[in-house]
């Protein structure tokens, strides 16, 4: 803004108001920029969004101080003497970053070289591809994504029961609909469902329980979601596998189930109709700690229901039997037949991108990561082309000849985010050549030897086509760029096709090969993309508030004869062997009472937001305890408190609430920082470890439901993250 003290050297600009999408979340809600001098002034919703309607976010609504705030960097920086960075120019940066890269190769192989995908690299359509592109050109295995630290279990459960190719059941016309571990109205997920509650959630969940939608909620804390549910279930943290073989058993052996679904397209009901035999509502009250006939009356309401799925989050993801629990949640949409049939209408949701023909067969189980590429660290395999961000920390620190020895980052923060932080900011301390691509000095950025500054979301133009899967109607939006971004910076995509170029590298985007000497522009690299799309990208950009795309008529299309001979494998050896040891493991003990979980706000996604001063309530996270637990453990409301784990300790505030189900500790995650003089909560990852409980296959830790307990005061030693 102008100082008030000195006189314009001109009269100030009138304030122009363009339309454009926030790229912060998957929502990609609709808003309007106030903009003058060249400065965004103001964010407000954008009522003519067909689909977000005027909704924004507390965050959104910061979206220039998050992107053009006092820590934005302007300009790329290079590590000096000690911890300290000095500015370099992005080109300089480049050509030092692919010299280092050459040398590294030369010497170890191009297997010493990982890239790790972040979460806002996302929300731009163009980095992702650009990102791959670049790595691919390298020729190592060591491709990194949140992904393995998120929901990779989804991926797991097509791996190990196949899928069903004619599309899952649609929210809009649902009865009924089971949300677990997940909290949409405060984090826009409610798992891989059809995107119905991710824009505006309360809105949008509201209006299905008018037209009388029944909704099922499952989580340790009475959420913003779970207040609006019909039922809410509140598990002990991380026995969700077993509620659901429990609900499961219910609807089996009450024939509730859809059998005529079930002898198509599953191989072995026989075998999960035995393996759930025993897991009757009254042993899911003991060991889940829900009783028996909310047990029984949910499954029954879910199995009553005509349409609508079992959709989960994190919660269910990130818990320990995390493969289990979501094995089982797909088989509950199963053998209820939650899916398309032959006739009905297809997805339709893909615009810019190229449709998938739904056809009415399944894709059979092939176990694919058996035979991906095997990582030194415990024999982990890469799973749809990653490997695990559970062993990163472990392929940059073990001794072996392909050991990771540069890192680059785009568009994350593996320093906040990463299980076992002691381990993880070890291992990126000890890189030789770390680079972060990122507008801030994110945790990560402070530790790197080059943090290249990149162009932040109002800076670029951009569409919603790899946020397609996420709107709930055939919708796209283009934006261009609304202000102009400041010299020094970047487009994310740029950087990587400049490092590809200066590396000798050729880059294939879009079925291209790109003339580095003559690079496309954002604007042309986006038409690429859409090419196989059923919108022209000139229609697309003459849509400010973007284009709803109608429905396309496709309806899901009848087996292939080789599709029709194959089935969904609802219970392999592995899952029950996984089911048993559920049923037996008692997490409780007497060390740790406590089951520390975690949860998302409003005003932050993960890191981004916890430094934008008066945006999170009080700046930091504290550690919540329903009263009742605070008051046995003689703690205060407000009183510093040690959360001590098998793993690591923290401090934290307390903070009584009573949404929470007794026995549960929650804190939000990606706070906290590498600087102990910020004062800006506390990293959670400081409780979490990749010893114990870490999943086969992902190598998934325990990231919620974690063994804790809470003391008051702050602990006697120092060591703290
Ligand atoms: N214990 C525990 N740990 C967790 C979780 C948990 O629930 N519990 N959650 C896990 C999950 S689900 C995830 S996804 C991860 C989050 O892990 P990350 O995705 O690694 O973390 P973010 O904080 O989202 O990092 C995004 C970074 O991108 C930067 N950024 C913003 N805009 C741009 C841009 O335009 N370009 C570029 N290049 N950068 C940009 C931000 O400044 C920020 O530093 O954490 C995981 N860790
Ligand atoms: N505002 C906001 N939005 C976000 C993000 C953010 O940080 N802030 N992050 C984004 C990212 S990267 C992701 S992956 C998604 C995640 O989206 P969600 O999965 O919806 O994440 P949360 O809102 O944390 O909801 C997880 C819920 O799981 C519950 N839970 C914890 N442990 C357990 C358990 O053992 N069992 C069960 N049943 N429930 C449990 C928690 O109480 C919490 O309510 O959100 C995205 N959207
Ligand atoms: S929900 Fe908030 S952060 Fe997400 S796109 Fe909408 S305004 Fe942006
Ligand atoms: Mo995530």
């Amino acid at each position: 803004m102008p100082s008030q003290s000195t006189a314009p050297a001109h009269p100030p600009e009138p304030v122009a108001r363009q339309t454009s999408f926030c790229r912060l979340c998957a929502s990609s809600c609709g808003v309007l920029l106030d903009v003058e001098a060249g400065r965004i002034m103001r964010v407000l919703g954008d009522a003519h969004h067909p689909i977000s309607g005027g909704y924004t976010c507390a965050k959104g609504r910061r979206g220039s101080d998050l992107v053009l705030g006092p820590d934005r960097l302007t300009t790329s920086m290079r590590r000096s003497a000690g911890d300290s960075h000095e500015p370099v120019p992005v080109a300089q940066a480049t050509a030092d970053i692919a010299d280092r890269l050459r040398t590294i190769v030369d010497r170890h192989g191009p297997d010493a070289v990982a890239l790790f995908m972040g979460t806002q690299q996302n929300f731009a359509a163009l980095t992702p591809p650009m990102a791959r592109a670049w790595f691919r050109g390298t020729g190592s295995h060591k491709l990194f994504s949140t992904m393995t630290i998120d929901q990779s279990a989804k991926w797991v459960v097509a791996e190990r029961m196949g899928t069903y190719l004619g599309g899952r059941q649609r929210f809009e016309d649902a009865d009924v609909w089971l949300l677990a571990g997940t909290n949409p109205i405060v984090s826009g997920n409610g798992g891989d469902g059809d995107g119905a509650v991710v824009h505006n959630p309360s809105v949008a969940l509201r209006a299905a329980r008018k037209r009388g939608l029944r909704l099922i909620v499952v989580d340790p804390r009475r959420t913003e979601t779970a207040a609006m549910a019909d039922m809410h279930l509140a598990p002990r943290p991380g026995t969700d596998a077993v509620l659901f073989a429990g609900l499961l058993q219910v609807i089996l052996t009450e024939n509730r189930h859809d059998g005529d679904f079930c002898r198509r397209y599953t191989a072995d009901l026989a075998a999960l109709i035995d393996a759930v035999a025993g897991v009757t509502p009254t042993v899911v009250q003991r060991i889940c700690g829900v009783d028996a006939n909310q047990v029984r009356d949910a499954a029954r309401i879910f199995a009553g229901g005509s349409r609508g799925m079992a959709t989960s989050g994190t919660g269910l993801c990130m818990g320990p039997h995390s493969n289990l629990a979501e094995h089982l949640v797909a088989a509950l949409n199963v053998v209820c037949g939650r899916y398309l049939r032959e006739g009905e209408r297809a997805d339709d949701r893909a615009v810019l991108t190229r449709r998938v023909p739904a056809r009415a067969e399944v894709a059979p189980a092939t176990r694919a990561y058996e035979r991906g590429f095997r990582s030194r660290i415990g024999g982990v395999r890469a799973i749809r082309g990653e490997l695990p961000s559970g062993i990163l920390a472990d392929e940059i620190l073990e001794p072996g000849s392909d050991r990771v020895r540069a890192l680059i980052v785009s568009g994350g923060n593996p320093a906040a985010a990463l299980p076992d932080r002691g381990k993880a900011l070890r291992a990126l301390r000890s890189l030789e050549l770390l680079v972060c691509v990122d507008p801030r000095m994110s945790d990560t950025a402070r530790l790197a030897h080059y943090v290249i500054a990149p162009t932040t979301m109002y800076e670029r133009a951009d569409h919603t086509a790899i946020m397609e899967p996420f709107f709930p109607r055939p919708f796209a939006q283009y934006t261009p760029a609304v202000v102009t971004p400041p010299p020094g910076v970047i487009e994310d995509w740029r950087f990587f096709l400049d490092l590809a170029s200066a590396s000798g590298q050729s880059v294939k985007f879009a079925g291209r090969i790109l003339d580095p000497g003559a690079p496309p522009t954002a604007e042309q690299l986006l038409a690429m993309m859409t090419e196989r799309g059923r919108l022209p990208f000139a229609d697309l950009a003459a849509a400010p508030h973007g284009q709803l795309a109608g429905l396309s008529g496709a309806i899901v299309g009848a087996a292939t004869e080789e599709g029709a001979a194959h089935r969904l494998s609802l219970l392999p050896a592995d899952v029950r062997g996984e089911l048993n040891a559920a049923l037996t493991e008692s997490a409780v003990t007497k060390q740790f009472p406590l089951r520390l979980t975690v949860r998302r706000i409003r005003e932050a996604i993960n890191s981004t937001g916890t430094r934008v001063p008066g945006l999170v309530p009080g700046g930091v996270n504290p550690a919540s305890l329903h009263p009742d637990d605070l008051a046995a453990l003689g703690i205060a409301d407000g009183q510093a408190v040690t959360v001590r784990s098998a793993s690591g300790q923290l401090r934290a505030t307390a903070q009584a609430d009573s949404t929470l189900a007794r026995g549960t500790v929650s804190i939000t995650h990606c706070f906290g920082s590498v600087d102990p003089r910020d004062d800006v909560g506390v990293n959670v990852n400081a409780l979490t470890g990749t010893g114990h409980g870490v999943q086969t296959i992902n190598a998934m830790p325990t990231m919620t439901a974690i063994p804790v307990a809470v003391e008051p005061g702050v602990p006697a030693t120092t060591e703290m993250t």
